[in-house]
């Protein structure tokens, strides 16, 4: 992946200095770009992929590095370069609980989430990457903090009517921008619709910028981004969720080599999220803490694709 070969350079080149490089700004909790730790940085783990004491390093280092998207109201990066958004304050309020002072995010796209975190580049994906089988045979995730919907991000009026996968598969003139890699994509890749009528853009206003140039008719993304997108962008109209799309949900993900932190982490998440704060996040961000009661990582992993 080009991107990914250019920042691989970039830390080889510049070692540990690289700060910041178009897929890896090195952010942290606090409101000051922090030196990324060097490569394979703390504990015996690394890329060889060995046991890592992932508590111990946390505790160590101070900070769990996380994957990120900066794709509000899911994962965010303020001007300051505070990292928040709904996924990681959850997981920051977790691992403080577990003597983890803080996390520093790194933003990368989301096909090269699973890759870095098996490359040892980060410590967990905190960036709302949907649950599906492919994903869960590769991670180990969490369970669930989010629960959401996906949408359209269509011209005002939606001029082609474009209200579920059914009506892009009825339709092979329709051309619809999804991520590279991303949930959505999948999601039309599992409805059978045609490579020909995906358009991969990586960056979200760009996507928006092309619907509304129209050269393309649709963009398909999380109801809450594209909302958040419509922000600034008043001539974007999102559909209501998309009924024929699956339930997409989403928590902590982590190497496979990380069971015994996994388990650590999901019995404190369980405690939190009993707790006030935990419904205080989720509301925050326009999410509904009721949507995941009784929801299991291991339903959604049951996600085609
Ligand atoms: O899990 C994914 O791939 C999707 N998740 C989010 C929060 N946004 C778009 C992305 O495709």
């Amino acid at each position: 992946m080009t991107s990914e070969i250019s920042r691989r350079t970039m830390l080889r080149g510049l070692g540990a200095a690289a700060i910041v490089a178009p897929t890896a700004a090195w952010l942290s909790g606090c409101s000051s770009a922090e030196k990324p730790p060097a490569a394979n940085a703390g504990g015996t783990g690394g890329a060889t992929g060995s046991a890592t004491d992932l508590l111990a390093k946390g505790k160590e280092q101070g900070y769990l590095r996380v994957g990120i998207a900066n794709e509000p109201p899911y994962t965010k990066v303020t001007a300051d370069g505070t990292v928040t958004g709904c996924e990681p304050d959850v997981f920051r309020a977790v691992v403080k609980r577990l003597g983890i002072p803080d996390i520093q995010g790194i933003i990368t796209p989301y096909n090269g989430m699973i890759p870095g975190l098996k490359a040892n580049r980060w410590d967990a994906i905190t960036a709302g990457l949907f649950m599906k089988q492919s994903r869960c045979a590769e991670v180990l995730y969490s369970e669930p903090v989010i629960v959401s919907t996906e949408s359209f991000g269509v011209e005002k009026g939606n001029p082609a009517g474009i209200t579920s996968v059914q009506d892009v598969k009825d339709n092979p003139d329709l051309k619809i921008i999804v991520l590279p890699g991303g949930f959505e994509e999948g999601i039309l890749q599992e409805a059978g619709v045609p490579d020909k009528q995906l358009v991969r853009i990586n960056d979200n206003r760009s996507g928006v910028e092309a619907v509304l140039a129209g050269r393309a008719d649709a963009f398909f993304l999380p109801t809450l981004s594209l909302r958040a997108l419509a922000e600034d962008e008043k001539g974007l109209e999102v559909t209501p969720p998309v009924e024929d799309a699956p339930k997409t949900g989403s928590g902590a993900a982590f190497r496979q080599s990380d069971k015994s932190f996994l388990d650590i982490y999901n019995e404190e998440l369980a405690k939190f999220k009993k707790t006030d704060e935990f419904g205080k996040i989720l509301t925050k961000w326009g999410f509904d803490p009721a949507a995941v009661k009784g929801v299991t990582a291991k339903e959604l992993c049951q996600n085609e694709g």
